[in-house]
């Protein structure tokens, strides 16, 4: 004989229910919750378990069952889902009590800087504004024009594979030196010139104190009268300033396309005042540039009257110049952006 008000599985589910609604209320965290809800709605489960007594239910009350073992499950879910929220509220109230204290104080944040080389550049510039040169630019992606033909060095020729090119295509390359800059500044302003370009610039080069990427500071200055001791004059300048120190340097007869008469630019080694060490292999000299006057051939192309106008040009690399002021033992360290070293400077 069935109840049909209590029919067994109406019972059955009410000891299930009464079951979870006993144990339930002493559960305190969120482990304990979480296996419990596990226990009843996990398969094996109770309530699922129970779900598999279908077949056992008289077919017109299984209408009843489903919807009734569903509202079981439905309420354990919500109860679990309330109670896990309630201890998450105790848990950040008691955070908050724990860890505010107003009365400390901040945590310093990291600053950042300037990149030693753009650190390097401006400085430079402020240097060289103090004798009255401006800042010109260039692009990094040069004609073949700008880049060698304008400056002297046509086609086929040997200087090209002096400095090993990128090229990008037929007429384009990734500039190789600074130089353009020159060429570009003397189309498009008339004489008296002064001007240098900071930049960067590519080669295939890599070793020790050779990289693919590298900034050269550029100068040129263009007026009547200027001679070789003008040339001097502003580098022995720049170099006293840029190292703080009281500098010689020394102009070494050298060959470039563009410039005639050309010199290599030397200073004193500052680690041994010239008598001769290990960084400067004994000479006392350190190499920093290659200078010179504006070849007429270069006025030539740019259109400027070589008769009545005479010009000095100079080219140094700022990472080797870094490398001495900071005693930086390897030129990829500015480019690798690892911050132990760039946060020394
Ligand atoms: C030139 O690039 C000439 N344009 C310089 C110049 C300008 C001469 C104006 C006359 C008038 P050079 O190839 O020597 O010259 O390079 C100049 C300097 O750039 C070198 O002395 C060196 O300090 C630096 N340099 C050259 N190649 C690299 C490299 N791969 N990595 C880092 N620095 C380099």
């Amino acid at each position: 004989m069935t109840d049909q008000a209590n029919p067994p599985w109406a019972q059955q589910i009410a000891g299930i229910r009464a079951g979870y609604e006993d144990r339930v209320a002493a559960l305190a965290d969120e482990h304990a919750l979480r296996a419990f809800k596990a226990e009843y709605l996990g398969k094996p489960g109770h309530v699922s378990d129970l779900l598999k007594e279908m077949t056992k239910v008289p077919p017109a009350e299984r209408r009843a069952f489903g919807s009734a073992a569903n509202e079981l499950k439905q309420l354990i879910e919500d109860d679990i889902a309330k109670r896990l929220a309630a201890l998450d509220d105790l848990r950040a109230a008691a955070d908050l009590a724990r860890t505010v204290d107003v009365t400390l104080p901040a945590r310093p944040v990291g600053e950042g800087h300037l990149h030693l080389m753009t650190q390097c550049r401006l400085e430079a510039a402020q240097i060289f504004a103090e004798i009255g040169f401006t800042v010109a630019d260039g692009p990094q992606i040069e004609t073949e024009w700008h880049n060698f033909e304008a400056l002297a060095i046509p086609k086929d020729h040997p200087a090209r594979d002096m400095q090993d090119t990128f090229w990008i295509s037929e007429d384009f390359v990734l500039r190789t030196h600074t130089s353009p800059v020159q060429v570009r500044t003397m189309l498009t302003q008339k004489p008296p010139i002064r001007i240098i370009a900071p930049g960067l610039v590519y080669r295939r080069d890599d070793d020790l104190t050779h990289s693919p990427m590298f900034t050269q500071i550029e100068g040129l200055a263009v007026a009547e009268g200027l001679s070789f001791s003008d040339l001097k004059g502003v580098l022995l300048h720049f170099v006293k300033r840029f190292f703080m120190q009281d500098l010689a340097i020394r102009l070494r007869p050298s060959y470039f396309q563009f410039t005639e008469p050309s010199a290599e630019i030397d200073m004193q080694c500052r680690f041994c005042m010239g008598s001769g060490c290990r960084v400067c292999k004994g000479t006392g000299w350190l190499e920093i540039g290659g200078s010179g006057m504006v070849d007429p051939e270069v006025f030539r192309h740019v259109g400027i009257d070589s008769e009545k106008y005479t010009g000095f040009a100079f080219g140094m690399g700022l990472e080797r110049m870094a490398m001495l002021r900071h005693d930086v033992k390897d030129i990829k360290f500015y480019y690798e952006g690892d911050v132990r070293f760039l946060e020394q400077f």
